[in-house]
């Protein structure tokens, strides 16, 4: 072992958890809840499997945050950074400079994008791609001479970013109401949710439906006064929700009819995870913007950024003079060398036609499956993300009641098995690594089927079913 880490492995779980409480902030965390419990200190990880600092080997069903595409120990993406480290560690792009691993990556990600993105704008994460996309379409409209121009329309349960801007185009009622959000001009129209609000109709129907609520809110707010509307092709950390296929091509007919840009946040559907290498493409629409970040470099190093549609990068570039507007990491040379290890890595292992033609397939036979367990209301995968709604009553689909936080009950039965699996609400979420094979799918569906029936005996007990 590296004589470096050496006073690191030799502490213990309990001297691990009693530094962290006393120094560490997480995030999205209740301090005083965790430090009441202690953390689960992970220490290494390998291919699909992460090790804690008991020596527990979990499956990482969630892929790190939705982001370890490739899956961990990648020596190509290992030896890229290493690399790229000795050969310039660090330098700007400020002033009329570039580096190398950030020229080749635009252009890398211009042939990977659809072919109405040709120029690349980068950033340190997705929240501040994402802040990055408000003041671009806002710069955009007052340099056409339309400054009135400057309303975004996100959805509620939406998730972009946890910056100022971020957060107001997320339609997270909780974090809104912790620092006086959302900042002006964003508003939300309600989420494509079919299991929560589609009672009765189809799902093409609803999908119709939900997406002529954006009309209903241009004509609301004036459509004047409309810069553009922002979506995740697939809602990743409000629950994996699917909108029906109908939803999104209706959605780019009515941003085409009123002018209005359409933004794709692929932060979490980027890079392979929907089984195409866009969300945008498995969905049926042509975004003006894409943010993208966690799946660029699979979350070895940070990155973010935007594509730049045509329409908005001609006028920038021919029209805007400066653009106000940039991150000390802009093109950092080490992540960009990574991103272009792990872009071509994908592009070399097909991952992205693997998840589209098999392995995406063969997770969703499993969804089938385990649809029938007598917890679950709803399964629904696309590509290898996948949701698993747990409901108190199968046939009329009743949920439990959110204050029992049976979502939470089920996540602990995970972490005991040795699976990781995000809970949002009630619903049991998966984004597996897109190098997960068959037979770990099997050993995953397996697992999740062992944390349900637990669950359920749990519940039992509880009298709570
Ligand atoms: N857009 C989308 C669609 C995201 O999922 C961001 C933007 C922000 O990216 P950064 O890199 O600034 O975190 C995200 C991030 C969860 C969870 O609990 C999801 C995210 C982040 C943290 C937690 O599912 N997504």
């Amino acid at each position: 072992m590296n004589a470096a880490l050496q006073p690191s492995a030799t502490r213990t779980t309990a001297e691990w958890q009693a530094a962290d409480t006393a120094h560490y902030l997480h995030p999205f965390t209740d301090f005083k809840s965790l430090a009441s419990k202690g953390s689960r200190v992970i220490t290494r990880a390998d291919n699909i499997y992460l090790w804690d600092s008991e020596g527990a080997k979990i499956l990482d069903a969630m892929s790190g945050l939705w982001c370890v595409n490739v899956g961990y120990g990648q020596q190509d993406l290992i030896d890229a950074a290493t690399a790229q480290l000795k050969q310039l560690p660090f330098y700007n792009s400020f002033f009329q400079t570039a580096t190398p691993p950030a020229i080749e990556l635009a252009e890398l990600l211009a042939e990977v994008t659809p072919p109405q993105f040709n120029h690349v704008f980068f950033s340190g994460s997705g929240s501040e791609g994402n802040d990055t996309v408000v003041r671009m379409v806002r710069r955009y409209w007052d340099v056409l001479g339309q400054p009135e121009r400057s309303v975004i329309i996100s959805r509620t349960n939406a998730y972009h970013g946890s910056t100022m801007a971020g957060a107001s185009l997320g339609g997270m009622s909780y974090m809104h109401a912790q620092g006086g959000l959302p900042i002006p001009g964003i508003v939300h129209m309600e989420q494509p949710f079919w299991f929560a609000h589609g009672h009765g109709k189809s799902r093409d129907e609803f999908g119709l439906e939900a997406a002529r609520w954006l009309e209903a809110k241009i004509l609301e707010v004036g459509a004047e006064k409309v810069a553009a509307f922002i979506g995740e092709p697939i809602q990743g950390a409000g629950g994996v929700i699917v909108p029906p296929a109908t939803y999104w091509p209706e959605i780019q007919r009515i941003c085409d009819q009123y002018g209005i840009l359409l933004v794709s946040d692929e932060v979490i559907c980027g890079f392979g995870r929907t089984g195409q290498w866009w969300g945008c493409e498995t969905m049926g629409f042509r975004p003006d913007l894409m943010t993208f970040a966690k799946g660029v470099t699979s979350g070895y190093i940070p990155l973010g950024g935007v594509m730049v549609g045509d329409r908005i990068a001609r006028v920038m570039i021919d029209q805007g003079g400066e653009f106000e507007h940039g991150y000390t990491y802009s093109g950092h040379p080490v992540a960009c060398a990574v991103a272009l290890a792990n872009i071509r890595l994908i592009q070399r292992e097909g991952l992205v036609d693997k998840v589209r033609t098999d392995t995406g397939p063969y997770l969703a036979e499993h969804f089938k499956a385990l649809a029938e367990h007598p917890l679950i209301g709803e399964a629904q995968s696309i590509g290898l993300m996948g949701a698993l709604q747990i409901v108190k009553d199968k046939t009329s689909g009743t949920c439990f009641d959110g204050a029992l936080e049976v979502g939470m009950i089920c996540r602990g039965h995970c972490f005991a098995n040795g699976l990781i699996m995000r809970a949002v609400g009630d619903r049991m979420i998966i984004a597996p690594p897109l190098v997960i094979t068959r037979a770990q799918i099997d050993d995953m569906a397996a697992l999740i089927r062992r944390c349900l029936d637990a669950t359920l005996r749990d519940l039992q007990q509880r009298g709570l079913v």
